[in-house]
């Protein structure tokens, strides 16, 4: 139906108005493509019938992503920081222009990390099925032909795709990295990271061009008559200029409160299964979802495991009675062993390992603080210090502390979790444990620490 209305006026001549026909130029293009349909667009067009896609139910979706999704990004690019990239140890390490700025990550509150990473993990799996909802309220447009009907809309679509596709992608690295499941031929780290700024950059796009629509259709029918709604009573909306309404609705299998409920039921559900990972207490036990999310085993050392002892090919002889630890700084070199250890004032605190998988869990940890350690061999005011795990090979064999994570009176060089020797599993003889650390860098079985004092650089 191609009615046209009047357009301003061009002063006479008989040029078309700009919006005759709601096609901008080329015209003669998109004329063409309209005329040219391909088979099969008019009966997918028909084929999409439920009186309950238009833009209430879009914005009413599109409202909660826009609150929640940016909340996502900014904890997703936290936990990059965290991991210290200006010691060159955040994945990936190169990412040219889309450096951030770099600051000191703080050990204060200890729960840092933990919020952060457990907020972009949780949220991130709860709110599938939003995005899942949100694209079946806009399904129908994938079908539209002519696809466009103006250059600028050609380019709208083209964020559309980054967008659609971006949220895919960033769902299904992310959603098989936290099961440890590499299923991809490419590095999870450097695809997470610019798929995330691919997926931003659409996001901001789409939010600027559709929230004037958003708004409107928000205050198009006021939320709580609409969820009182009930099916019979269901009516589609009015045709709207993006199309979301059906051309030819059938009648209403669910009311828009069933839709709503059914995207707010398995995110409720989703958030159930997931919580429990970044929580401690009987609640972990809901954590189904998670392969580590659960507690493995009773006593004290009954906490998750990310890389078992076995897994990082450390061999029980290299922890015995022969393990020293070695230092370094300022030229200086101090070997200690375990007994050497113990004998140094020891320090208990509660702290949190927060893994980036999304798991976390806070333990009563007791060792020798970090500064104690650099003092030995006279580094008072480090610059850095490089941990050196026992482990050969693996990404987090070692790791780079900045001055505030050696000199943070909680930090530590843990030998004993609440009260008891660490278990092999969990770094004995010795870990690091400091507050607000990523768990990546709580590097186990430790075999060299190496402070750089501020005069060595
Ligand atoms: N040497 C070494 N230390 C390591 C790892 C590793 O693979 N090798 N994994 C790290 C990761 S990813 C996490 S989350 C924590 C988990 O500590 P836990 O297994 O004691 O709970 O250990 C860290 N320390
Ligand atoms: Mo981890």
């Amino acid at each position: 139906m191609l009615t046209s209305r009047p357009g301003p006026s061009t002063g006479g001549t008989d040029a078309p108005a700009p919006d005759a026909d709601g096609y901008g130029a080329p015209r003669r293009l998109w004329r063409a493509l309209d005329r040219n349909r391909p088979p099969g667009v008019d009966a997918a067009d028909r084929s999409w019938r439920s009186p309950l896609r238009g833009p209430w139910l879009t914005a009413v979706y599109g409202s909660v992503l826009l609150v929640a999704l940016p909340l996502v990004i900014v904890t997703g690019l936290l936990d990059y920081a965290a991991y210290g990239p200006r010691f060159d140890q955040a994945f990936p390490s190169n990412v040219g222009w889309l450096r951030l700025p770099t600051f000191d990550w703080p050990t204060r509150p200890s729960w840092l990390f933990r919020v952060t990473q457990g907020l972009h993990v949780t949220l991130g799996i709860v709110l599938i099925p939003v995005v899942l909802g949100k694209l079946w309220s806009v399904i129908p447009k994938l079908f539209n032909w002519p696809p466009a009907r103006s250059l600028a809309q050609v380019l709208e679509r083209l964020t559309l795709l980054l967008l659609v596709g971006g949220i895919l992608f960033q769902i299904a690295t992310g959603l098989l990295n936290i099961q440890y499941a590499y299923l991809f031929g490419f590095d999870f780290y450097t695809a997470h990271y610019f798929g995330a700024w691919i997926f931003t950059g659409a996001f901001v796009a789409h939010v600027v061009l559709k929230l004037p629509r958003l708004i409107t259709a928000l205050r198009s029918r006021p939320l709580g008559a609409e969820l009182r709604t009930p099916r019979a009573a269901t009516r589609p909306e009015p045709p709207d200029p993006d199309k979301l309404v059906a051309a030819r609705p059938g009648p209403a299998t669910v009311s828009r409160r069933g839709a709503v409920g059914l995207v707010g039921g398995g995110a409720l559900l989703l958030a159930a299964l997931t919580v429990g990972q970044s929580l401690d207490g009987p609640l972990r036990r809901t954590a189904l979802l998670l392969p580590r999310g659960r507690q493995p085993g009773p006593g004290p050392n009954g906490f998750p495991v990310n890389r078992t002892i076995a897994a990082a090919g450390v061999r029980p002889e290299q922890t015995g009675p022969g393990w020293r630890l070695m230092l370094r700084g300022s030229g200086r070199t101090v070997t200690l062993d375990r007994p050497g250890l113990l004998a140094m004032a020891q320090h208990t605190a509660a702290l949190p390992i927060s893994c980036v998988e999304g798991w976390s869990t806070r333990q009563t940890w007791t060792g020798v603080r970090l500064r104690d350690l650099a003092a030995l061999v006279g580094v008072a005011d480090p610059a850095a210090a490089r941990v050196s795990s026992l482990e050969r090979a693996g990404l987090f064999r070692t790791a780079v502390l900045a001055p505030n994570q050696v000199l943070d009176p909680d930090s530590l060089l843990a030998l004993r979790v609440n009260g008891v020797d660490l278990s092999p599993d969990h770094g004995y003889p010795a870990r690091v444990i400091v507050p607000a650390l990523p768990g990546v860098h709580c590097t186990k079985w430790v075999a060299e620490i190496d402070f750089q004092g501020r005069a060595d650089d």
